[in-house]
């Protein structure tokens, strides 16, 4: 009894330093764990902010066309924190410069980002195309978009959208061009340049300090019509047409450019199935505002028509890269001569690329992955309004 009391006590003896090797090394494994919790949610708190795509929108800003619709995608993305929307910088395209100004000051005060996102104005005409030309080419071609379709009005004529013009938001006092050189310098090869307008604010940003080529990160443009017919002339889509001179300046830099071509755009067109989503909340002011524009009235007259959304897709690429299911690499050019190919882009494939290499291969985007792209377009457009800041985002 005795011996096996003693075996016992040797078995206890011996068995607690174990226990306090055990519990001390657990104790030990718990701090590491901790230590490395603490880490990883630091890591994790930390990692957002640096993915966090800076991003400036350079555009022709209308109401709620596809540019107003990159707006508000973009204001709710800036909320959410997905990107950092640094500015909006206007250029002449799809109206007049004043017009789309104000069009863009309603907007922030619409999404209720007022105080939050700058809106600059820009570009007021193309580097070398006119109204004059424009109206010519018309006449001779029955060709053209934009703001030719009527001379010029006053500053102050306006129109204002159904809610009424900005009454909070004032333009910047700081030109466009020079706040995007501002800012592509204080953030070397970190901003990305949103391009959905015609190029002339960048063409112009890089005449006037053509140090910040190396400095931007990249740019992401809606435009061309590399092997589609153009919406504009049978050769040219808008934003190239309007100022070929400012995009083949712009296209030949050493920048990585990505386009979002008609090529693309052509497929992924808004059906009636998407824009009863996108309008279902009659309440919302986005749904108020698309049930006032031509396509839904076009849709009333006939339930199959579809329009063109072009401008989205470039924002929806731009925060991800895999909405892209089918891109090319190109040498791009564009016609600058006047006449009826004037603004017509060129893609040249690696067989077909000029022997004096004055430009640079970019990436061209020609098809997406339409359901996934239309699940962010119609959750984008539909969240409440005015927006949620649901983080601060590092200016
Ligand atoms: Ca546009």
């Amino acid at each position: 009894m005795r011996r096996r009391r003693r075996s016992a006590e040797r078995k206890r003896d011996s068995a607690q330093p174990q226990q306090i090797d055990r519990g001390y090394s657990a104790m030990l494994d718990c701090v590491r764990m901790r230590q490395i919790s603490i880490f990883l949610i630091a890591l994790l708190c930390a990692m957002p902010a640096a993915a966090q795509e800076k991003l400036i929108l350079d555009s022709d800003y209308t109401t709620i066309g596809d540019d107003g619709q990159v707006g508000v995608m973009a204001m709710q993305l800036h909320a959410e924190g997905v990107i950092n929307l640094l500015g909006i910088t206007v250029v002449a395209g799809n109206n007049w410069l004043p017009q789309e100004v104000s069009d863009a000051l309603k907007a922030v005060d619409r999404m209720g980002l007022t105080d939050t996102i700058p809106v600059y104005a820009g570009a007021r005409y193309p580097l070398v195309h006119d109204y004059k030309t424009m109206t010519y080419e018309r006449d001779l071609y029955n060709i053209g978009g934009s703001w030719f379709r009527r001379p010029e009005p006053r500053d102050d004529e306006l129109t204002a959208p159904l809610d009424g013009f900005a009454v909070k938001a004032k333009v910047q006092p700081q030109h466009a061009v020079n706040f995007i050189i501002e800012t592509v310098k204080k953030y070397p090869r970190q901003v990305t340049l949103l391009v959905i307008g015609p190029v002339t604010n960048i063409a112009l940003a890089i005449r006037m300090a053509p140090e910040i080529v190396p400095l931007i990160k990249r740019i992401v443009y809606m435009g061309g019509a590399f092997e589609v017919r153009g919406n504009t002339t049978p050769a040219a889509e808008m934003n190239i047409w309007y100022d070929a001179e400012a995009a083949r300046a712009v296209f030949r830099q050493p920048i990585e450019q990505v386009f979002i071509p008609l090529d693309v755009t052509n497929t992924v067109p808004l059906n009636k199935a998407t824009f009863d989503k996108i309008t279902a909340n009659k309440d919302h002011i986005i749904a108020k505002l698309l049930l006032a524009s031509g396509f839904a009235r076009a849709l009333q007259q006939n339930p199959k028509a579809t329009s063109n959304i072009y401008d989205t897709l470039a924002l929806a690429y731009a925060i991800d890269a895999s909405y892209a299911t089918e891109v090319a690499e190109m040498w791009v050019d564009v016609d600058t001569n006047w006449g009826p190919s004037y603004g017509h882009t060129l893609g040249y494939r690696d067989a077909q690329k000029p022997a004096a290499n004055h430009l640079q291969k970019h990436k061209v985007v020609l098809r997406f992955d339409n359901e996934r792209f239309y699940k962010l377009y119609v959750d984008l457009l539909t969240r409440p309004l005015p927006v949620e800041v649901r983080r601060t985002n590092s200016r």
